[in-house]
C-alpha cells in the first residue's frame, strides 16, 4: 500500500481559502472523489474531494487553516487498485476536469455583459464562465427588479450536488428585469438579469477588466471538486461552537452563512423557509429579532437560563469607534481565526455566567520535592513529570468530593458527569486553545505528563484536532511558568468551574512556632454562582490545598 498525499486539486482564483469542516478523521476509509474538506470563501463554498481510495492516515489541515491549490490536505494508503490516485508529484490527476482558473476569468469577460450598452444603457448580465457546472440550480434571487446593484454583488446563488456559489453582477446599476427564478436550471451564458448600468459600470464594450474580477472565480473551482457525489451546503460555523463541526450542516448559501457568522447567530438553530428548508438572509434576520426581543432563545441562552429566561438585548452603549490615527501613528493587524472564535466563547461565558472566583494558596513544598525527585529517577524516560501533571489528578480527587463542579447546566437540569476529562488552557503562537486529557481518572501522574506534552506540542505546532479539544468536564489554566499571583481566569462553558494557577513562591508560612520557608502555589477558583455556591468553593480549594500539601490523600 502506497502512501498518496491528497492535495488541493486546481480551484480556480480561490487561494487562501479557510478549512470550515473536517469530513473525515485519521483512520477512516474513503473512496476516491469522497469529499474530505470543506472550504469557503465568502462567495462560495466547495468540497474537497479524494483523489485516491483508501485509509487516511494523517490529517495536514485543521479547522481555521487557510489553503490553496496545492496545499496538502492528508496522507492516505492507497488501496492498489485506487482509481483515480493521484500520484504525488501530480496533485491534479484526479481532477483533470477541473477547468483552469486563467480560462474562467477569460469567459467570463467574454460572456458577460454581451448586451448593447455603453456605460449607462441597459446591459445584459449573463451567467459567467463556472466551470463543469451544468444545469445547476438556482436556489436563492438575492435581487429584485428596481434594486440598485453594486458592481461584484451578488445576485444569485446557484447550487450543486458539492458546492455552492453566487453569481455576481458584472455592472453596477438599476436592476431593470430579472430573467430567473428560484428552481431555474442555469449554464454558463445564461441571461440573469439587465441592469441599467451606471457609469461606474463595466462598459459592455471592455467587459474584461471588471467583470474579470466581478465573475465568482470562485465558480469554476467551485466546480472542480464537484466531480463527487455527496450533499453540500458548508457548515456555518457558529459562534458558540467553534471547536465542534456541526454534525448535521445547515442549509445556507455561504453569504448568509458569513452573514449568521457576523451577528453569532448559530445557524443550526435557525429555522430555513425557502425551498428544501433552506436559510435565507431574512431568516438570520428574523431569528436575529426575535433574539434581540427575547422572543426566541439560542440553545446556548436556554442552557444557561435555568429559570427559562429571556435573552434580551443587553442595553450596551454601541463600542467606541474611534480615529485612533489621529493621535499617533497606528498599524492594523486581523485577530487570527483562534483569537476570533475564542473572543466570541469568552465574551458570551464572561456575559452569561454570574462568575466569582476564590483564591487560596496551596502548600506544595513536599508535592514539588517529589515532582523533582521523580524526574531525576526518570532522567531516562524522556517524560518530565509536570506540576500540573498533579494539578489534574489533585482537581479529580475534588470533584469526586465536590460533584456539583463536574457538572454543566441544561435548561433546568444539572447534567452531573461520570466521567473526568480536564481541559489545559495552552498558549500558542496563534492564540489560546484547551486540550483535553480524557478519563484523567484512569491515569497515572506519568500518563498525564506524556499526554500533556504531546497535546501541547500539537497545540504550538496547530495539529490539534477537534477531537483533541473536546469532552472538557473540567479546566485549569496555569500560568505558573510565567508568574503572576492569583486572575480570574473565565469559565470554559458549558462547564461550570474552572481552577486558575498562577508562579509558586517561596514564603514565610507560620507553622506554630515559627514562620518556616515553604513553596505555595496560589489557586484561583472560578465558578458559575447558578450551579455553585461561595461555601463549596472555598471548600473545594481548601479540600484541593490538602491534596497537594500531602498527596497520599489522593489514595484515601
Ligand atoms: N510554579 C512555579 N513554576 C512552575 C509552575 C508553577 N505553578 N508551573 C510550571 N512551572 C515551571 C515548570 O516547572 C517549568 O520549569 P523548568 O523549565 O525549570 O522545568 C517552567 O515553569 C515552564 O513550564 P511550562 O509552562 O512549560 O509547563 P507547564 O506544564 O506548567 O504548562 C502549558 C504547560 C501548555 C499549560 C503551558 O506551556 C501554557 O501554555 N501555559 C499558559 C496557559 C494560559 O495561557 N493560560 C491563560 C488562559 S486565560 O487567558
Amino acid at each position: 500500500m502506497a502512501l498518496v498525499e491528497v492535495k488541493v486539486p486546481d480551484i480556480g482564483d480561490f487561494s487562501d481559502v479557510a478549512v470550515i469542516e473536517l469530513l473525515v478523521k485519521p483512520g477512516d476509509k474513503v473512496q476516491a472523489e469522497q469529499s474530505l474538506i470543506t472550504v469557503e470563501s465568502d462567495k462560495a463554498s466547495m468540497e474537497i474531494p479524494s483523489s485516491a481510495s483508501g485509509v487516511v492516515k494523517e490529517l495536514k489541515v485543521k479547522l481555521g487553516d487557510k489553503v490553496s491549490e496545492g496545499s496538502l490536505v492528508l496522507l492516505l494508503e492507497a488501496e492498489g487498485a485506487a482509481p483515480a490516485a493521484a500520484p504525488k508529484s501530480e496533485p491534479k490527476a484526479a481532477e483533470a476536469k477541473a477547468e483552469p482558473s486563467p480560462a474562467a476569468t477569460q469567459s467570463v469577460a467574454t460572456t458577460a455583459p454581451a448586451g448593447p450598452a455603453a456605460g449607462t444603457g441597459a446591459i445584459e448580465v449573463r451567467v459567467p464562465d463556472i466551470g463543469d457546472f451544468h444545469d445547476v440550480a438556482v436556489i436563492e434571487v438575492m435581487v429584485k427588479p428596481g434594486d440598485s446593484v453594486k458592481l461584484e454583488q451578488s445576485l444569485i446563488t446557484v447550487e450543486s450536488d458539492k458546492a455552492s456559489m453566487e453569481i455576481p453582477s458584472s455592472v453596477a446599476g438599476v436592476l431593470k428585469e430579472l430573467k430567473v427564478k428560484v428552481g431555474d436550471k442555469v449554464n454558463q451564458g445564461d441571461l440573469l438579469a439587465i441592469v441599467e448600468g451606471v457609469a461606474a459600470a463595466a462598459p459592455a464594450s471592455a467587459p474584461a477588466a471588471a467583470p474579470a474580477a466581478a465573475a465568482p472565480a470562485s465558480a469554476p473551482a467551485a466546480a472542480a471538486p464537484a466531480a463527487a457525489t455527496a450533499p453540500t451546503p458548508a457548515a456555518a460555523m457558529p459562534a458558540h461552537e467553534p471547536s465542534t463541526p456541526s454534525g448535521k450542516l445547515p442549509h445556507a448559501s455561504p453569504s448568509v452563512r458569513k452573514f449568521a457568522r457576523e451577528l453569532g447567530v448559530p445557524l443550526a438553530e435557525v429555522k430555513g423557509s425557502g425551498p428544501h428548508g433552506r436559510i435565507t438572509h431574512e431568516d438570520v434576520q428574523g431569528f436575529t429579532r426575535a433574539v434581540m426581543a427575547g422572543s426566541q432563545q439560542t440553545q446556548a441562552q436556554a442552557a444557561r437560563a435555568p429559570a427559562g429566561g429571556g435573552g434580551a438585548a443587553l442595553g450596551l452603549l454601541p463600542w467606541p469607534k474611534i480615529d485612533f490615527a489621529k493621535f499617533g501613528e497606528i498599524e492594523r493587524r486581523d485577530l487570527s481565526r483562534i483569537k476570533k472564535l475564542s473572543g466570541a466563547n469568552l465574551s458570551r461565558n464572561w456575559v452569561m455566567i454570574p462568575h466569582v472566583t476564590n483564591t487560596d494558596d496551596a502548600d506544595i513544598t513536599d508535592l514539588e520535592a517529589f515532582r523533582v525527585a521523580t524526574n531525576k529517577e526518570n532522567e531516562k524516560s524522556g517524560v518530565k513529570v509536570t506540576m500540573l501533571a498533579f494539578l489534574i489528578k489533585a482537581c479529580v480527587a475534588a470533584l469526586k468530593q465536590f460533584p456539583e463542579f463536574n457538572t454543566s447546566l441544561d435548561g433546568e437540569q444539572l447534567v452531573f458527569k461520570r466521567y473526568y476529562h480536564i481541559g489545559f488552557a495552552a498558549d500558542t503562537p496563534n492564540g489560546l486553545v484547551v486540550p483535553v486529557v480524557k478519563n484523567a481518572d484512569k491515569k497515572g501522574v506519568l500518563q498525564i505528563s506524556q499526554e500533556m506534552g504531546e497535546l501541547a506540542k500539537k497545540a504550538r505546532d496547530g495539529k490539534l484536532g477537534p477531537a483533541d479539544m473536546s469532552g472538557a468536564s473540567f479546566t485549569i489554566s496555569s500560568l505558573g511558568g510565567i508568574g503572576g499571583r492569583y486572575f480570574s481566569p473565565i469559565i470554559n462553558a458549558p462547564e461550570v468551574a474552572i481552577l486558575g494557577v498562577c508562579r509558586s513562591t517561596i514564603e514565610p508560612v507560620w507553622n506554630g512556632k515559627e514562620f518556616a520557608p515553604r513553596l505555595m502555589l496560589p489557586l484561583s477558583l472560578s465558578y458559575d454562582h447558578r450551579v455553585i455556591d461561595g461555601a463549596a468553593a472555598a471548600r473545594f480549594n481548601v479540600y484541593l490545598g490538602r491534596i497537594l500539601g500531602d498527596f497520599r490523600r489522593v489514595l484515601l
